[in-house]
């Protein structure tokens, strides 16, 4: 059975990639600190001996044959890049806990119909570029082009720094799986809230994953004399987009299932003696129903062009992405709590919050993913924790969901 304690040492390890001096770590897309951990991740790999490959947007995988080698795979996997102060369990998790159930399985001989892949995709967090999922939507065939001129703080694009990382950007189109080739995609993830530790169960069934909507409002005023400058004379950039953020709290708050927030905001000039002439502020809005989230943000857009209107400020909404939100497979759902009480586990179904690879996996296959809780549901935060005995528990039920997707014979 999966060895908890091999997966806990090399979740330590991991971890110590791209740590930070201030607590947390940071491995953004295409940097050295994501290479030496693709790096690491490729050598268990080969402990568990798999077949090690990239795809051409570096994706990581590690394949192991079935009886039937032509058959559609079953997919595995998560992402080892993190947010700017992450944690030591999102995305790491899920790729470790593939790798252990694979080299699992060929420790106890175990054969199966299927091939098993363990995947671990570039770019879930958009921590550097602001898209994210680049990985999986290149799996997927979606991700265009045009997706890759999309840049960091210091003006570096996604098709730069793939550049500058040894890949070919006008290759990624290389990278998407023909419809077919995937049986399944399973996930195991942190929860990232509270809901499992509330219900004081270490494993959770996820029913589906929210639609994020990602916007970036620019709010155009007039820069001017912080000292002459009446308070009635005034095109404030930045106490529009204050006063907006405000709007934006309130209405995300008004349905119980809708969260926003406001993540980036920039003014300038940025003097402190001079009134913000531009700011550029960010709007991640997401619900597990799209109607509902949608809604909402119609609310959010009239109201902050009352506000501007009235402040004599331009408003500009840039969309970043737009996702639905993605239901999990009914029959993967059914296997995950099979596999929850074949570990003694009550099955407890609950949403996902955050977005995951699955989302943009379930354009080729259906799609699962497996909680494991989280101490005080903290995350994209260096407290981010889940014991040991949790891990292994969810790894578990990866184990036995993944004989069952891949047909153990
Ligand atoms: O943004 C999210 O929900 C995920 O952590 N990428
Ligand atoms: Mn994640
Ligand atoms: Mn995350």
């Amino acid at each position: 059975m999966v060895d908890g304690g091999r997966l806990w040492k090399r979740l330590s390890e991991l971890a110590e990639i791209g740590k930070r001096e201030e607590g947390g770590v940071a491995r953004l897309s295409f940097t050295p600190q994501e290479r030496a951990a693709k790096d690491l991740a490729a050598s268990y790999m080969r402990e568990a001996g798999l077949a090690v490959r990239e795809d051409a947007v570096g994706n990581l995988f590690g394949r192991r044959e079935g009886r039937d080698p032509g058959s559609p795979a079953v997919l595995v996997g998560s992402h080892i890049d993190s947010v700017l102060n992450g944690g030591d369990f999102d995305g790491p998790l899920g790729v470790l806990g593939g790798i252990e159930v694979l080299q699992t399985m060929d420790e106890e001989g175990v054969r199966t119909e299927r091939p098993v892949e363990v995947v671990a995709f570039t770019d879930e967090e958009g921590a550097r570029f602001s898209l994210g999922m680049i990985g999986s939507r290149a799996l997927a065939g979606t991700l265009s082009r045009e997706d890759l001129r999309f840049e960091d703080r210091d003006g570096v694009s996604i098709e730069r720094a793939m550049r500058d990382a040894g890949l070919d950007p006008g290759k990624v189109g290389g990278a998407a799986r023909p419809a077919g080739s995937l049986a399944a995609y399973i996930e195991l993830h942190i929860e990232q809230g509270r809901v499992l530790e509330n219900e004081n169960l270490p494993v959770g069934v996820v029913t589906g994953i929210a639609g994020p909507v990602w916007l970036r409002l620019s709010f155009t005023g007039e820069a001017g004399h912080a000292g002459t400058t009446p308070m009635g004379a005034r095109r404030d950039a930045l106490a529009a987009a204050a006063e907006v953020a405000g709007v934006i709290e309130e209405e995300a708050s008004g349905t119980g299932s809708t969260v926003g927030t406001v993540g980036q905001i920039e003014a300038r000039p940025g003097g402190i003696n001079i009134i913000p002439g531009r700011v550029e502020l960010s709007l991640d809005l997401r619900d597990i129903d799209e109607a509902v989230r949608d809604r909402i943000e119609g609310r959010i857009r009239a109201r902050a062009g009352e506000v501007c209107e009235r402040r004599g400020v331009e408003l500009e909404f840039e969309e970043i992405q737009r996702l639905p939100p993605a239901p999990c497979s009914e029959e993967i759902r059914t296997t995950i709590a099979a596999a929850c009480e074949e570990e003694g586990i009550r099955p407890y179904s609950l949403p996902s919050g955050a977005g995951h690879d699955g989302m943009h996996v379930a354009g080729l296959c259906p799609v699962g993913m497996i909680f494991v809780r989280s101490k005080g549901g903290v995350s994209h935060n260096p407290k981010e924790w889940s014991s040991p005995e949790d891990c292994e528990a969810g790894c578990k039920v990866l184990y036995w969901t993944v004989l069952d997707l891949a047909g153990r014979s």
